[in-house]
């Protein structure tokens, strides 16, 4: 079931509409700029399928966007996942890895769904999502205090939070879903009180930076992988703000008290490892802020995608 060997389908997705902060929409031309596309063509040999355009979807922003169950953007946020849902389905309907780089975390609606209905169609399996991040991303549109969408991609995904047809994310549908128990998360520190409950009582696996302290990461990765099983096909989805701030400080998020960079690209390469890997988001990256470590974030944004890709130390 993997993908064709070294096909490789790049989406870039400026979009910044899941909160608030300006600037996240700038960080695919900058992962491209540093010389990131080119690495995976020259370095790492792969055939690449790219538009040649960082996505801004302004044609799809709606005029108004009054807010929805208290969520900001709604709309906006719904039209851009909807598409860039079809966008990445495509590449994986094609048997290609589907590299999406964003734009904030609200955009995972879209290629998880994209991915997750193109496994069900070739395969006809359920595909496992691995969820680095400081933070859960689950809560619903009534458990959110901020009422920002990229803490809330996963209560779509999962269909803990769901919508009437006619309503902004009515589109997401049961094909494009993922289960609670093919869900495991790596680096959680900062889970919201309703997004802790929601953990508990729908027993998700989760792996928190005190995991990561007890056991180490190789530990924790082994049992990662181990709950989601040989063969089921994976998407990984990045925040970089998983990574300490020490390592990528330009993040609207961050969180101190994370991840190493090396333990970043080492999770990256365990998940790569399993040769069942068939896409990853990279996002949060936002080069507008923390102008001193602008640079610093975006090369461990690279450094991640290169490991994740193939890339080895020997
Ligand atoms: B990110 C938060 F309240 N949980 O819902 C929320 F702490 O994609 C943060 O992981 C969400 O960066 C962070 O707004 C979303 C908050
Ligand atoms: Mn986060
Ligand atoms: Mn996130
Ligand atoms: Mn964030």
């Amino acid at each position: 079931f993997l993908p064709k060997r070294n096909e490789l389908g790049l989406v870039a997705v400026g979009f910044s509409g899941g909160q608030c902060k300006p600037g996240v929409d700038a960080a695919p031309m900058a992962l491209i700029e540093s010389g990131l596309v080119n690495q995976l063509k020259d370095d790492l040999e792969y055939t690449l399928h790219y538009d040649n355009q960082v996505h801004a979807y302004s044609d799809l922003m709606p005029a108004s966007d009054p807010p929805h169950r208290g969520m900001k953007n709604a709309s906006a946020v719904s039209a851009v996942t909807q598409k860039l849902s079809s966008q990445v389905y495509e590449h994986a309907k094609h048997g290609r890895f589907v590299l999406t780089l964003g734009g904030d975390h609200s955009i995972a609606i879209g290629t998880i769904s994209g991915t997750a209905k193109a496994m069900r169609e070739r395969l006809g399996r359920d595909m496992a999502v691995i969820w680095v991040d400081a933070h859960a991303d689950i809560n619903t549109p009534e458990s959110s205090d901020s009422g920002n969408i990229h803490g809330m991609p996963l209560a779509f995904l999962t269909g803990l939070a769901t919508e009437e047809e006619d309503k902004p994310f009515g589109w997401v549908k049961e094909d494009q879903r993922v289960s609670v128990k093919k869900l495991v998360y790596i680096g959680l520190r900062d889970v919201d009180r309703g997004e802790k409950k929601i953990l508990r009582e729908n027993g998700i696996k989760a792996f928190s930076m005190h995991d990561i302290d007890r056991h180490g990461i190789g530990k924790v990765m082994d049992m990662a992988l181990g709950w989601i099983g040989r063969d089921t096909p994976i998407h990984l989805s990045f925040d970089i703000d998983a990574l300490d701030p020490m390592w990528a400080p330009s993040t609207g998020t961050a969180v101190r008290g994370g991840l190493t960079l090396r333990e970043g690209d080492f999770i990256a390469e365990c998940v790569h490892e399993t040769g069942s890997l068939v896409a990853l988001d990279l996002v949060e990256v936002n080069p507008s802020l923390e102008e001193q470590g602008a640079a610093e974030t975006v090369r461990a944004g690279v450094s991640i995608v290169r490991c994740a890709l193939g890339d080895t130390l020997l």
